[in-house]
């Protein structure tokens, strides 16, 4: 699944725009001709990338089958090329049309999908790209909807089981691209160090099993290495070496050029050589210990919902450097192909998370059909963000929880079934991909046995909101206690991934009470602190980076989470001051780079 490129041999057009949009309730539109162009009469302007939801006021709530069309020509060079449409991210399931005919469906969100459509284009009349796509909760589904949760928490609507509006829509680009008829299928990087040398090892598939020659460049400026390889029934490895290599890091970004050209293809991408391990409580970066400090996030805007946002994504990234912030966790679904390429330019160091939130394991059959979705995510994800030096880790499930969450019974048999589940993630996750750190967010309660073979623990944490709500001096002590604890039993870094209280900006209090920016800033303090005394603790990351929208609950005021250091609007509440002073101050001089320059 590399990204489509532009280059002298693949083209590609980006079918961003206004498209033709239909709700489709009753689901007859296939029969009523949809997938040929919608009713002009009935047919209403939408925006792609984008949500319906935050699109139409009548649409915030529905969820159930929509239709998407776009009309355009193909150039007439591209006549010698495959042809595919690829679509960066659908919730939850899409059907795709050309020119009246099925190419395909795909199932599960934030994540890339094409299909070949070179038999379907029409060369002399504009082409129809029609696209369904539906987003209903269901119980099964990943994430879950329609269904109760051990939480036990206040019903909501929509009613999902987790803390995020369930946006739907088509959220990132739809892409039309050409690649020869014999072309580079797949590229895997995986870099070493030895000493002050750089090894990159480059494997390469052809989609045919056919042998030819290439060449592997990797430019850095001064420095080139190259090779030359023979394809063996579509496959070719290099090894490259790079004297006095520059290190990639969040200090110093330093990307190389990487290109893979054969007789008919070439594509090239970015690579920054630097490696990833743990050591006793730490996490080392090339080898040195690195603490990954920053936010759980969402893709979440006023207007444009989950929909792809590039001035947003630079606004955010400019406004995490400011607080100091190197990391953050794509919490809780993969985020876009172009916010990843940020993070490796920019330096930010990424744990990468399928959407595997609020998993329960209520019985056999309902949690054979989740591991079935989690297991495709996995793939589709790994396979999408491995070559990206930002991503330091996969994050394979967020809060997981047993039944008996909130009538501790360790006879519950969704504990051990829960084990198997997310043991055989972790398992997978590594045998794809043996170069990173594998973690899985715990919550409160959380059997701490479902831990065991992650590479670094790491745990969602509200003493002082959700538990204790109010009495930091009792909270704070407690979160030390505990954490303690945990590193006594199992002896690997901890990263908290997520602490926080919700907090109305402008509010103000003395005393600071629960829902002042004071109470939210006392809180934000009081974990770093102890943080900052614990050398087993490997980040910080505090939830959340922004406000956001979430269901409507009597949790949530105007349906959104408020416990964002900036509002929905990015304007920093008092806490973020803290941040900038806990990152900033102690952090070692920031990389260069533009945005980075925006805030000297
Ligand atoms: C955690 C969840 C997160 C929620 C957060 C909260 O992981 O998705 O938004 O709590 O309640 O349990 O704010």
């Amino acid at each position: 699944m590399l990204y489509p490129i532009q280059n002298n041999l693949r083209n590609r057009l980006d079918l961003s725009g206004i498209w033709d949009f239909q709700i489709d309730p009753e689901r007859t539109g296939l029969d009523k001709g949809y997938a040929t162009g919608l009713n002009p009469k009935e047919a209403r302007p939408i925006a792609v990338p984008g949500s319906w939801n935050e699109q139409y006021e009548d649409l915030y709530n529905y969820l159930d089958l929509a239709w998407y069309a776009k009309r355009s020509f193909i150039p007439s060079n591209w006549q010698d090329q495959r042809i595919f449409i690829r679509v960066g991210s659908a919730p939850y399931f899409a059907t795709v049309y050309v020119n009246g005919q099925e190419v395909g469906s795909h199932e599960g969100g934030h994540l890339p999908f094409a299909f070949e459509i070179t038999a379907q284009i029409k060369w002399d009349a504009e082409n129809l790209f029609a696209i369904s796509v539906e987003n209903e909760l269901k119980p099964t589904r990943v994430p879950s909807g329609n269904i109760a949760t051990a939480l036990g928490a206040f019903g909501s609507h929509p009613r999902t089981t987790y803390d995020f509006f369930p946006f739907a829509g088509l959220h990132r680009p739809v892409i039309l691209y050409t690649v020869p008829e014999t072309y580079i299928e797949d590229i895997t990087v995986v870099t070493e160090i030895a000493g002050n040398t750089g090894i990159v090892k480059v494997t390469a598939l052809l989609n045919e099993p056919v042998a030819t020659q290439a060449t592997i460049t990797m430019n850095g400026g001064d420095q080139i290495a190259q090779a030359e390889v023979t394809f063996k029934e579509g496959k070719a490895e290099a090894k490259l070496v790079v004297p006095n290599a520059r290190l990639w890091s969040d200090k110093d970004p330093y990307l190389y050029d990487l290109a893979v050209l054969t007789g008919s293809d070439s594509y090239s991408l970015k690579v920054g050589i630097r490696t990833i391990e743990v050591q006793g409580g730490q996490i080392l970066l090339n080898g040195k210990p690195v603490k990954l400090n920053g936010f759980g996030r969402h893709e979440d805007f006023f207007a444009s919902g989950k929909g792809l946002n590039l001035p947003l994504l630079v606004k955010d990234y400019a406004l995490m450097r400011w607080t100091g912030a190197n990391a953050y966790r794509t919490s809780h679904y993969p985020y876009s192909e172009e916010e990843m390429q940020l993070a490796d330019r920019e330096g930010f160091l990424i744990i990468d998370e399928i959407p595997a939130v609020s998993l329960q394991f209520e019985n056999d059959e309902n949690a054979a059909e989740r591991l079935r979705m989690c297991l495709q995510q996995l793939d589709e994800l790994v396979v999408r963000d491995k070559n990206h030096p930002s991503v330091l880790m996969w994050c394979v499930a967020n809060e997981p929880m047993p039944l008996s969450l909130r009538k501790p019974d360790p006879n519950d048999p969704s504990i051990a079934r829960g084990k198997t589940f997310l043991n055989t993630l972790v398992r997978h996750t590594h045998e794809l991909d043996s170069t990173r750190l594998v973690t899985l967010a715990n919550l409160t309660g959380g059997p701490m046995e479902w831990m065991e073979e992650c590479d670094v623990v790491s745990m969602n944490r509200y003493w002082g909101w959700y538990e204790l709500g109010g009495h930091l001096d009792e909270a704070i002590p407690g979160l030390e206690n505990e954490l303690d604890g945990v590193w006594e039993l199992l002896h690997k870094p901890i990263i908290i991934t997520e602490f926080g209280a919700d907090t109305m900006a402008g509010m103000h209090g003395h005393p600071a009470l629960m829902w002042t920016e004071e109470y939210q800033a006392q809180f934000i303090r009081g974990y770093l602190e102890v943080a900052s005394r614990k050398d087993y603790i490997a980040g910080m990351q505090v939830w959340n980076f922004a406000d956001f929208a979430a269901v409507q609950s009597v949790m949530r005021v105007g349906g959104l989470n408020m416990k964002g250091v900036f509002t929905r609007s990015r304007t920093p509440k008092m806490a973020a001051h803290v941040l900038r002073e806990f990152w900033v101050k102690t952090a070692s001089p920031a990389p260069t780079g533009d945005l980075v320059g925006l805030h000297p």
